[in-house]
């Protein structure tokens, strides 16, 4: 600075726009979310606000192992999307901030408590149903029945032609087994995920690419988020979307500040406008069918109508806390993804 009176004219302009592309406003954006959408949320905040948005798409599972990694150093400032049980998982590990947005008052009440038990470290921005779908042509194909529950996923006819996440990267698949220790008791639930891990054609890294894979027919039944099926039905692939006839667990889809953000300024502006009618509208153009947590926001026709599903009272404080995630985990690891196929 003290030599920029020595700098001949253009080298002063090149100087000027280095300084002013060095202070541009940033944001460094942990999405997990499906990608289109995250990609269109990083798009329309740039345009709503000027602030450059680097983001990356991860699973929940995954962000949250790198939020974690990243603590001493934190390189995000704002996780937007994915399962509510590692948001909840982070804040009481302490790696997010807490923030009252001015737009709390605009949102439902499922969204509001799930930033109340957090000490406010995080909040709710869309919730949607577990459920499973399936290739109407494949099961045709192989002449298998129409599956309406869970415990008709244990079949052997359904040898191979199932698939589903892995729960320590993904959040789906985290749900898929909080979802059966409280439907059925843990004993039982357990006892589910193995007769299940004998059907499993592959365990993917995201949540959603089991249905992804029936629908361009190279899977059977994918174990996913309902409106995870449900897009890819209303793209014209052959999928049929199950609410299993025992109940199912759901998300509440949730988003938070990372502790020690750089951009802290820029993380609340986000934060701020992802709960807006407008932001969460955006969800329309990209085939994202879960439910928005503004009020004002409009629910697509195709969503799954969650009032028509029976929800199990899913205990999120329990299944969020970081004891018992990390023990689920541990014991599918150990009791359920070694045992022979
Ligand atoms: O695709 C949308 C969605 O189902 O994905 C999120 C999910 O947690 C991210 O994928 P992973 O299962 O791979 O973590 C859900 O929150 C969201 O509804």
């Amino acid at each position: 600075m003290r030599n920029i009176k020595h700098l001949a004219i253009p080298s002063l302009i090149a100087f000027a726009a280095s300084v002013s592309a060095a202070q541009a406003d940033k944001l460094t954006f942990y999405c997990s979310a499906q990608e289109e959408w995250c990609q269109l949320m990083a798009r329309s905040f740039e345009d709503a606000s000027g602030i450059d948005v680097n983001m990356t798409r991860k699973s929940s599972g995954e962000t949250f192992a790198q939020i974690k990694a990243e603590s001493s150093n934190p390189k995000g400032d704002v996780w937007w999307g994915g399962t509510g049980d590692p948001h909840l998982q982070a804040a009481e590990e302490d790696l997010t901030e807490p923030y009252v947005s001015p737009m709390r008052s605009e949102l439902h009440d499922w969204a509001i408590s799930q930033a109340e038990s957090a000490g406010d470290k995080t909040i709710g921005i869309y919730s949607g149903a577990l459920g499973y779908g399936y290739n109407t042509d494949l099961l045709a194909a192989n002449n298998l029945p129409e599956p309406a529950c869970w415990k008709d996923l244990l079949k052997p006819e359904y040898k191979g032609h199932v698939q589903m996440a892995n729960p320590n990267s993904s959040g789906t698949a985290y749900t898929t087994l909080a979802t059966m220790v409280q439907l059925f008791g843990e004993d039982e639930g357990f006892d589910f995920m193995k007769g299940l891990h004998a059907n499993i054609n592959q365990y993917t890294k995201s949540g959603s690419a089991p249905i992804k894979a029936a629908g361009r027919g190279e899977n059977t039944i994918g174990i996913v988020f309902m409106h995870d099926a449900v897009a890819q039905a209303v793209s014209g692939f052959p999928v049929k979307v199950v609410a299993p006839c025992e109940g199912t667990g759901y998300e509440i889809g949730s988003m938070s500040i990372i502790k020690g953000a750089r951009n802290m300024e820029e993380a609340k502006q986000f934060y701020d406008w992802a709960l807006s009618a407008d932001a969460q509208n955006l969800a329309l153009q990209v085939k994202a069918f879960q439910v928005p947590s503004n009020k004002g926001a409009e629910t697509s026709e195709s969503a799954p109508d969650m009032s028509l599903i029976k929800l199990i009272d899913y205990d999120f404080k329990t299944y969020g806390s970081s004891d018992e995630r990390k023990r689920l985990l541990q014991k599918w690891d150990e009791e359920v993804s070694t045992l022979p196929q």
